[in-house]
């Protein structure tokens, strides 16, 4: 390095260091907290795991309006609990983005403020009981797909959350899946209904694995680090091939006229998704975008109390002698 710059010699540090970390993953170990790693690995886990939080606690919304008028007495209670549960895997996911620097306020005020994004699918109304087996079968079984992979990624503290999660999500699908078997062997009323929740909670589903990869601006990145270790569309069309047979074979449709079996490469072949209803939900124009925003505000107003008990609390321990 005779005769280098101080920027060529830093140039070289980061290069080694980089190709230590690139080295690291390729051999499957995790990365952890402490270690080094590039900024823009940092940055993505931020944005990516603060958002998957901010989907599991927005998530719980949808389904918590029916708790008071679940069906039976048994339901009602698998039905809190598994809200309860997503409310939990919020609490690990902020864990899990603390560790990378992140706090809890910022990324609290970036969903509150609309800077920060968080699954699409939960800006659909929830309309009947049959869309709380729709969202369990659908929904958790689009995420349990995505999350499985997650469960690998190369962040320590987001495959460990994903580990945990994914336990909880299989008995969260499966209620769902439990609920619309009910309803489609029961009368012909109960049939329609679990169909009619199928066909709007269908294409939500679809999204949730997000853009084709052709149009995915992070997926390059993701996949080169280990976050992700499946495409979007990959991840799609694995969903699409387990949920067809499922849904035929209880004698439901999937809502979409271009869906054909290819017995070439054993897939179930879907129609064109609506990106641009996708992007706009996104941006912040769906159906229940403000309602859902509203709701998480004023949960935040009225723990404001709460957080000051905690902090006047933890403020008068440490003032206490030892
Ligand atoms: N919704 O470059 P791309 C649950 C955004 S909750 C909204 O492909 P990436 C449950 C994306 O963020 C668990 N936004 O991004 C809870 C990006 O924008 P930014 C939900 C979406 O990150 C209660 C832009 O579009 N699961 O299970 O490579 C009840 C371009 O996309 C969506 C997770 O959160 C979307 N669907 O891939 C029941 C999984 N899709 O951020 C159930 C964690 C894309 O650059 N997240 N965007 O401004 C992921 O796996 C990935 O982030 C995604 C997107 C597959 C979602």
């Amino acid at each position: 390095m005779y005769g280098a710059t101080v920027d060529e010699i830093e140039d070289a540090a980061y290069d080694d260091k980089l190709a230590e970390f690139e080295a690291r993953i390729a051999r499957g170990e995790k990365i952890e907290p402490g270690d080094w790693m590039p900024d823009e690995y940092r940055r993505q886990l931020i944005r990516m795991i603060s958002q998957h939080a901010h989907s599991e606690v927005v998530g719980m919304l949808p389904e918590g309006t029916f708790i008071t008028s679940a069906p039976t007495l048994r339901r009602k209670l698998i039905l809190l609990a598994k809200v309860q549960d997503e409310g939990g895997h919020g609490q690990y996911l902020y864990h899990a983005a603390e560790t990378l620097g992140a706090t809890r306020e910022e990324m609290l005020e970036a969903l509150l403020s609309g800077k920060a994004k968080y699954a699409s699918v939960f800006n659909y109304p929830a309309l009947s009981w049959a869309d709380m087996g729709a969202i369990g079968m659908l929904v958790d079984g689009a995420a349990i797909l995505n999350q499985t992979m997650l469960a690998r990624a190369s962040y320590g503290p987001y495959s460990r959350a994903m580990i945990r999660i994914c336990t909880e999500e299989n008995f969260h699908q499966r209620q769902g899946e439990d609920i619309i078997i009910t309803l489609a062997q029961g009368t012909e009323e109960q049939k329609a209904m679990a169909q009619d929740a199928i066909n709007r909670w269908w294409w939500p589903s679809m999204m949730m694995f997000g853009p084709h990869d052709s149009d995915s601006k992070n997926s390059e990145i993701l996949l080169r680090w280990g976050v992700k270790t499946r495409t979007n569309d990959q991840l799609r069309q694995q969903f699409v091939n387990q949920m067809v047979p499922k849904l035929h074979k209880l004698g439901l449709s999937v809502p979409d006229p271009d869906l054909h079996y290819d017995e070439e490469s054993g897939n179930w072949i879907h129609g064109e998704i609506d990106w641009d209803e996708f992007w706009n939900v996104i941006k912040g124009n769906g159906p229940c975008n403000a309602e859902r925003m509203a709701a998480r505000r004023k949960a935040h107003e009225d723990g404001q109390w709460v957080r000051e008990a905690l902090e006047a609390y933890a403020a008068r321990q440490e003032a206490q002698p030892a």
